[in-house]
């Protein structure tokens, strides 16, 4: 039987702390999917649901955006895609009577996770100006509010739309059109503080912002190296392609300051072995990097391969770049070539922590790869150097020929499920010239040209009054932006403030002096519209388009798409005798009763949608076309692969600080709390943990178990505060630190951003340690007075 919501938050004082594991899946977490599975949906619901994810006519997992592969398992689905879905597919219900019995004041005492543990929200709510609690409100009615204050704005340029990465295709399609309509590319996402740093670097260096490689390519690679990211929690899936990899004979180096469970062992429930067997040694190396070295570690494999290479040269023997590609399909090789040259082992041992020896020996496993790929996440992404980190890893790549070739290129892993493909429709502050020129030639009007802002300047806007106004397309903006109290301030500086979602979150109790709950169905609800069960379509991680269609009984009867409620905002703004001067012109009605007019809309604007209906029919798959995967074409300034040459660049910690990284546990997806438990890294019941090195906790005076405060210090001599966190002895590189997202957020100075892609520093922010009870003036645990 499904149980009912929870009536408490997480109670921190229950918190345990044991070993981390040493591998990862397996029979337990099958079993721990199961439970959260039928504490949400029942038995029979789970049972039903979860044989449907990822099947070829079922839906798409709104888990994270690893590819399928083409034959499917009978469960193609992992412990962390069925928490994803259970979240989603839950019996539990936020309805009128909740906003009734909780004031906003109320609500905001509450966690994320006792907020997304309430259930579905399934009507459309007010929030007026001056009131205590939400109201319940027609469909019309909220549509009708938010259309009335767009069209009261000054300028459109004072309304800002935010999406996050779960939007299908056709509802991220028509929601940028109505966004350009109005007038702006105010179209901050997710991506901003996600793979945007890898989406600059690739563009800038091989002419595309998305990975160059395909699943089979995965399974073909000899070398892969994963960089920065936790795959056992964050893309469970991926270990069974590593691990299948791995049975081909590819080598496999983990480069993580941490060692996270699911790359040292993983026990695949899908094979005999893995259930009742050992399972797979998943990383053959494991580099412990500090954090922020990694740029250092990718010119120093660099290094040793013009070393090497030359040797081998002046000896007579064949060398190691790959001379041809190098010369028909790269450029400024030159320039990067004596930057390398001239860098200093001594300098890469300091910002990586690892020896010359060390990296010689990962090196010669590149020097030894036919084929290598190089897979990364937020652990490359989120530092102020990540740019430059992620065209030092193309450069390393690019000296063997490394892209567009069967088993080998970049392979930026994507975080929500669809965030490749919003981006791919138009969802981007700065969307290039021909998209907009195709944009206005279907549609009959002038999108405009003036960028909008990203994440990070979109809050500063709003706190500058700048903005007022706006519409979160599911996500939880308040939470996962950075600077939590300077991004609360700024949204309640707004007028209204609208959130298209599925779950109660603190988006929707930080709002502008209105606001708007529209609640929506999600990927696994069926959506009946025009008389039709209707498909959307999502682009995968790796550029692969396919259907997904929800089976499972919406929340209440009357709930519309983001499709339907997009394009009844459209027409509310843009047909009639009142619509608004150069309005993109639609037959709205006719997309919101058959989303395949959406799909013909994309095929006309978008290249590589030929044919979409047919190539999505009956579940198949098809691949957008890629340049430099498909026929090594690079539209780069150059017309071919840039090497880069790159000024090393990585953290200092200054005397008695730490760096701290914010990272996921495995019971939350994002801002959206599953449950209390990191089990990988051995921690029970709670969240508010800090990981340190025992050198690092005994140089700060604090013990194992000890509470403290995290307090962040910024260049301009600001400081933010986090309060009460457990120190956990962890192995993590002395100097460097760990804590949980969201709970950290409020330590991210707003200014805080990656060159070049205004990725907040998430994995890169200056703390120290203050025991709790030192009180003004007293000594703290990093020597400085507290203030
Ligand atoms: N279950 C689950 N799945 C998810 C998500 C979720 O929250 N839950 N989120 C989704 C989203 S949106 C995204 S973007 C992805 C995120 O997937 P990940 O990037 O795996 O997520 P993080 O927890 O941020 O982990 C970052 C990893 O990088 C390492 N790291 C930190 N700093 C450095 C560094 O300087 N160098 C190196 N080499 N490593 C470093 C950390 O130790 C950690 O292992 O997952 C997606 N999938
Ligand atoms: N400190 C720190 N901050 C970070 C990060 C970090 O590593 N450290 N990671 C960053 C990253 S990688 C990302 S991607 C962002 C994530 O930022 P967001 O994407 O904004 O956050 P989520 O927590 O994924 O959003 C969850 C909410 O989405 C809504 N939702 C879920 N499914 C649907 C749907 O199908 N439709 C609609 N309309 N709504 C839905 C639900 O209401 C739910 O509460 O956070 C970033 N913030
Ligand atoms: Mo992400």
């Amino acid at each position: 039987m499904a149980k009912s919501a929870p009536t408490a938050d997480i109670d921190e004082s229950k918190l345990r702390v044991s070993a981390p594991a040493t591998e990862a899946v397996g029979v337990p977490a099958v079993m721990h999917a199961l439970e959260m599975s039928i504490e949400q949906m029942g038995l029979v619901r789970s049972a039903r649901t979860l044989l449907r994810v990822n099947q070829k006519d079922g839906f798409d997992c709104p888990g994270c955006a690893w590819p399928e592969e083409d034959k499917r398992h009978i469960a193609e689905f992992c412990e962390n895609g069925a928490k994803a879905v259970a979240e989603e597919a839950t019996v539990r219900r936020v309805t009128a009577d909740f906003f009734a019995r909780h004031s906003v004041a109320d609500l905001l005492e509450h966690d994320d996770y006792w907020l997304g543990q309430q259930g579905r929200l399934v009507e459309p709510m007010i929030l007026d100006e001056g009131v205590t609690h939400y109201r319940p409100a027609s469909w019309d009615e909220a549509l009708d509010l938010i259309a009335d204050e767009l069209r009261g704005l000054d300028s459109p340029d004072e309304a800002i739309f935010y999406t996050s990465g779960r939007t299908s295709n056709e509802a991220a399609f028509l929601y940028q059109l109505l966004v350009r309509g109005l007038g702006t590319n105010n179209l901050p996402d997710c991506s901003n503080m996600c793979h945007e740093s890898s989406g600059v670097a690739l563009s800038q260096t091989l002419g595309i912002g998305k990975g160059t490689v395909s699943i089979e390519d995965i399974h073909d690679a000899s070398l892969i190296i994963v960089a920065g990211q936790n795959p056992g929690t964050n893309h469970p899936r991926m270990l069974s392609a590593l691990e299948k990899a791995k049975m081909k004979g590819a080598t496999i180096v983990a480069v993580n300051p941490l060692p996270e469970a699911g790359l040292m062992r993983f026990k695949n429930p899908q094979i005999p072995r893995g259930v009742i067997g050992d399972g797979t040694p998943i990383a053959d190396q494991f580099v412990q990097i500090r954090m922020g070295g990694d740029q250092a570690l990718f010119q120093a494999l660099a290094k040793h391969l013009l070393e090497q290479h030359e040797r081998r040269i002046e000896a007579g023997e064949p060398g190691i770049l790959d001379a041809d590609f190098l010369t028909a399909h790269t450029s400024d090789f030159a320039a990067y070539a004596d930057l390398i040259q001239a860098a200093s082992w001594s300098e890469f041992e300091t910002a990586t922590g690892l020896s010359e020896a060390r990296m010689r020996e990962i090196g010669d496993l590149v020097i030894a790869s036919p084929a290598t790929i190089v897979c990364w996440a937020m652990g490359l992404t989120q530092h102020k150097h990540s740019v430059t980190t992620l065209r030092d890893v193309v450069n390393l790549l690019l000296l063997q020929g490394n892209v567009g070739r069967p088993g080998a290129g970049v392979c930026p892993v994507r975080g929500h499920s669809n965030v490749q493909g919003d981006r791919t429709m138009g969802i981007y502050e700065k969307m290039p010239e021909p998209f907009l020129e195709a944009l206005d030639a279907e549609f009959s009007f002038a999108a405009p040209r003036k960028h909008g802002y990203d994440t990070v300047e979109a809050i500063r806007a709003m706190r500058d009054g700048k903005a007022r106004f706006f519409m979160g397309m599911g996500g939880n903006f308040v939470s996962a932006t950075p600077d939590t109290a300077v991004t609360e301030a700024a949204m309640r500086n707004l007028r209204l403030t609208v959130e298209v979602s599925t779950k109660l979150n603190r988006s929707h109790l930080v709002t502008g002096t209105r606001a708007v709950i529209v609640p929506t169905l999600g990927r696994t609800d069926r959506d009946h519209r025009g008389g039709i069960d209707q498909r959307v379509t999502v682009e995968d991680s790796m550029g692969a388009v396919h259907a997904s269609r929800g089976r499972l009984k919406p929340p209440a009867d009357d709930m519309l798409s983001e499709v339907a409620i997009v394009a009844r905002i459209a027409e509310r703004l843009f047909a009639g005798p009142n619509a608004l001067p150069n309005a993109p012109r639609a037959d709205w009605k006719a997309i919101e009763a058959d989303y395949a007019t959406v799909r013909a809309h994309i095929q006309a604007v978008i290249p590589g949608f030929d044919d979409y209906e047919e190539r999505i029919a009956k579940g198949r798959t098809f691949f957008l076309p890629n340049g430099p995967r498909d026929e090594r074409r690079f539209t780069t300034v150059t017309g071919k692969a840039l090497f880069t040459a790159n000024e090393l660049e990585y953290p200092t910690i200054p005397e008695g600080h730490l760096l701290l990284q914010t990272l996921r546990s495995h019971d939350q997806y994002n801002t959206t709390i599953y449950g209390k438990d990191d089990r990988y890294r051995g921690i029970r019941d709670g969240r508010r943990v800090v990981l340190v090195n025992s050198t690092d906790a005994d140089a700060a005076g604090v013990a194992d178990g000890e509470i403290v405060d995290l307090v962040s210090v910024w260049t301009d001599g600001s400081e933010r505060r986090a309060e009460e966190f457990r120190v956990v002895h962890y192995d993590t590189p002395v100097g460097n630190a760990a804590a949980y997202y969201p709970e950290t957020n409020v330590l991210v100075p707003l200014d805080s951003t990656a060159d070049g892609s205004g990725t907040p520093t998430s994995k890169s922010v200056i703390i120290r340690l203050e025991r709790r009870g030192s009180g003004a003036g007293t000594d703290t645990a990093a020597g400085r007075p507290s203030s």
